[in-house]
């Protein structure tokens, strides 16, 4: 429904490289609901924690080590659909399987460098809000568009 709810972040190298504006304009644009934002560096624990399901995996360690090297923007958005339509934004994991269009098919080349991160189930996306966001750092809210984007 409209009450569900993405975790997206742009990762270390989307924020150097000044892509943050861009991915929140799209989600706005597109009629989601901003209700988290923050700028952080991200702990070692953290992202091991937000990358669990990965941890046999033989990219893990440099995964962490590239998530924890800078600044990111974690974000949480809402609007109904937005876990499926936020990775259909994003583009695949790999940037050279992802459409021109996407975030990934349109921002960067390797998926070690993909710039954006977004929760892959509306499962994942509650493990992962709980993760980064207290539950006083989420501000839902009327907006007064929403008769303009739903039926
Ligand atoms: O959800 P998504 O980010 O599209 O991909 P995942 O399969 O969850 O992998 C997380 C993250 O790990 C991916 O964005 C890049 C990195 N990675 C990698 O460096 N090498 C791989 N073979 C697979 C994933
Ligand atoms: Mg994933």
């Amino acid at each position: 429904g409209v009450k569900e709810r993405t975790f997206i972040a742009v990762k270390p190298d989307g924020v150097q490289r000044k892509r943050v504006g861009e991915i929140v304009q799209r989600f706005e644009k597109k009629g989601f609901k901003l209700v988290g934002f923050k700028l952080l560096k991200a702990s070692k624990d953290l992202l091991r924690e937000h990358y669990w399901e990965h941890r046999n995996r033989p990219f893990y360690n440099r995964l962490v080590t590239y998530m924890s090297s800078g600044p990111v923007v974690a974000m949480v958005w809402q609007g109904q659909d937005v876990v499926k339509t936020g990775r259909d934004m994003m583009g695949k994991t790999n940037p050279i399987d992802s459409m021109p269009g996407t975030f990934r098919g349109d921002f960067c080349v390797e998926m070690g460098r993909n710039v954006i991160h977004g929760s892959d189930s509306v499962e994942s996306a509650q493990r992962e809000i709980s993760l980064w966001f207290k539950e006083s750092e989420l501000c839902d809210r009327e907006v007064c568009s929403n008769n303009w984007i739903y039926d």
